[in-house]
């Protein structure tokens, strides 16, 4: 009987059938049980001993049925663990990420070009009163850029400023020359076709110091396109006029194969300092005005400015 129990126990594989071989030897109409009943038909002398054994065996059973059901609840347990396993080691569900706009990109990437050559970067206000946007910037009240429909005013003297160039003034008024600053910022005017938005992105350049030439502003620019554009990148100066620089220039880049306007530059025009009381004999500066937007038109070969702000998924993606 006791082998017999003993090999049920032992191959029981769930804790079901465990239970079933317990009530099978152990429950009230176990085979156990049914012999301890039996215990009072013996003959008085034999039950003792009989007792005795019986108690053995089922001691021994009891023992080994707790013994398999420890096991078997061990083996469940692994058993639903290794169900719920999570494999670290596997590559994780990829999702769509973000990424910074590719005008963000482009801003970085010319601060970081700017500070490595001693340029500090400063930023201004986006609501500019028209002396710091055009007076002190030695632009007449007759200049175009001035006329209400080329500009986007609040009042008579206040306006979105028209180009980061008032940042130039607001930097000569709070510190004192030599200087060299970056300023990349917002600016509106009443424009819009394929390469000219409403709302736009500059980045203003200023270096004054003393014996500054043309050389240090061509040098400041080729460098500037080079590390844009690559090491072939060609630049090219164009007479051209702006009133707060003296002589003025149109800057193309060589890029893919055309010349490509990408900004305005200049030497500082000597009315400018005088303006923010530098001693113009004494100082001298070169200054530019970058379009972002062209640049990276120009770097991704992307054909219409408005590409920019029309947030189409597709386009952002690309970059
Ligand atoms: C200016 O705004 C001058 N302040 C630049 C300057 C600064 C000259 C310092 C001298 C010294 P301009 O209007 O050309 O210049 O604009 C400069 C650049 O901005 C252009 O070369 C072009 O790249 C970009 N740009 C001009 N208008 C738009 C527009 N509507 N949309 C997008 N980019 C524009």
């Amino acid at each position: 009987l006791l082998d017999d129990a003993t090999g049920e126990i032992s191959s029981a594989n769930d804790i079901a059938i465990l239970n079933q071989i317990r009530v099978k030897y152990l429950g009230k109409k176990g085979v156990i049980t049914l012999m301890m009943k039996k215990l009072k038909e013996l003959p008085k002398e034999e039950r003792p001993k009989f007792g005795a054994v019986v108690n053995e065996v089922r001691n021994k059973l009891e023992e080994l049925l707790s013994e398999k059901l420890e096991e078997l609840k061990q083996k469940e347990k692994v058993e639903r663990y290794e169900k719920i396993r999570v494999d670290v080691s596997l590559p994780g569900a990829k999702r769509d990420k973000g990424h910074l706009h590719i005008l963000t990109k482009i801003q970085r990437e010319l601060e970081d070009i700017f500070i490595s050559m001693g340029f500090e970067v400063v930023e201004g206000p986006e609501v500019e009163d028209t002396w710091h946007n055009f007076d002190a910037l030695n632009t007449p009240e007759w200049h175009p850029a001035r006329d209400t429909q080329d500009s986007f005013y609040f009042d008579e003297n206040t306006l979105l400023r028209t180009h980061t160039s008032p940042i130039q003034i607001r930097t000569m008024l709070e510190k004192k020359p030599p200087l060299a600053i970056i300023s990349p910022g917002r600016v509106f005017r009443r424009d819009y076709d394929s390469t000219h938005l409403p709302m736009f992105t500059q980045m203003e350049g200023l270096y004054v110091d003393k014996d500054v030439t043309v050389r240090h502003l061509k040098y400041t620019l080729e460098e500037m396109a080079r590390k844009i554009f690559g090491e072939s990148a060609k630049v090219r100066l164009k007479p051209s006029y702006f009133p707060f620089t003296e002589p003025s220039y149109e800057v193309d880049v060589w890029f893919n194969g055309s010349w490509l306007e990408i900004l305005g530059a200049g030497m500082v025009d000597p009315n400018v300092f005088k303006n923010v009381g530098y001693d113009p004999e004494e100082w001298s500066g070169f200054a530019f005005g970058l379009g972002l937007e062209r640049i990276a038109m120009v770097k991704y070969g992307i054909r219409d400015i408005r590409d920019f702000v029309r947030n189409d998924v597709r386009f952002l993606e690309n970059y």
